[in-house]
């Protein structure tokens, strides 16, 4: 199959079981992130467990001319190939009132939620309208449906995420290109110890007394929305734990 999906985060988390999955069904890869090393250890494991081919490439979706030099580079044989665009790239920096928030926190957050998923998909999207065809996943939240405490500036770029994937689905009917937003809540990933900056006991304590999502949940889910019949879009996905009913209503063991 000369199918490529194009996934950005693919170093970890939801990215990198997206990869794993797609590829052990016959989908050709490009991963992308910043950890190279990363990078070159997911692909040396999938090549050995599929026959998948695996393009990684090492940039920061916060670097627009970064992302543009990266994606120019592949060959018209790969990216006229590139079916699937995946936007997973993303994080949450921080948790707490507005006033007291950080603004290296806010940018972070912005630029790359933002701003890196719009950079990824404009190099993406003339691959996509050239063959009339092509799914973009863009991955949300339910930061991107509703606010919490402390969640402020995540909870926006999350929003503008849902935003985009509604303006995306608009003006891209016409080129018979699919958008699905994945919204999902909490999920054991590395997600936590990023928004807490590494404080790894606080991370932990997001998913105890409950069993969360776990990256493979977010991957089958990716995974079904882009398998459907050609006629068929999902158009947007909420998926929690059984255990959480809401942002802040979550059932915890006593
Ligand atoms: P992880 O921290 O496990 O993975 C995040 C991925 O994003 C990494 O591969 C990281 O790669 C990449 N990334 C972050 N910043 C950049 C950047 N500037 N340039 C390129 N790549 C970047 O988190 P998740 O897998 O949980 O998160 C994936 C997506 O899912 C995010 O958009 C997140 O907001 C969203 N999400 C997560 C939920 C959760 O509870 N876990 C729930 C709902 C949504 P590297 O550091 O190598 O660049
Ligand atoms: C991640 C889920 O609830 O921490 O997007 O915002 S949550």
């Amino acid at each position: 199959m000369s199918k490529y999906v194009f996934i950005t985060g693919a170093t970890a988390g939801f990215g990198k079981a997206c990869a794993e999955l797609f590829a052990k069904n016959g989908w050709n890869l490009i991963i992308t992130g910043r950890r190279k090393d990363r990078l070159t250890e997911l692909k040396i494991k999938i090549i050995e467990a599929t026959n998948a081919d695996v393009i990684a490439l090492a940039f920061d979706v916060r670097h627009q001319s970064e992302v543009a030099q990266s994606i120019n580079q592949l060959p018209n044989s790969i990216s006229s190939n590139i079916e699937i665009l995946i936007n997973n790239a993303g994080l949450a920096v921080g948790k707490g009132p507005i006033d007291e928030g950080e603004l290296d926190d806010w940018e972070r957050m912005i630029d790359t939620n933002v701003k890196g998923l719009l950079y990824v998909s404009k190099e993406i999207i003339p691959f996509l309208k050239a063959n009339q065809k092509g799914h973009i996943i863009n991955i949300g939240s339910i930061a991107g449906k509703q606010v919490y405490p402390g969640g402020n500036v995540y909870c926006a770029s999350k929003h503008a995420v849902d935003a985009l994937s509604q303006a995306m689905r608009i003006d891209l009917v016409s080129h018979k290109i699919k958008v699905t937003n994945i919204a999902p809540g909490a999920a054991e990933t590395e997600f936590s110890l990023v928004r807490f900056k590494g404080n790894q006991s606080t991370a932990d304590s997001v998913y105890n007394g409950y069993s969360p999502l776990i990256a493979f949940d977010i991957a089958e889910t990716a995974f079904f929305v882009a398998t459907r019949p050609s006629h068929v879009n999902i158009n947007d996905i909420v998926i929690m734990p059984t255990a959480q009913a809401s942002p802040t209503v979550l059932h915890k063991d006593s």
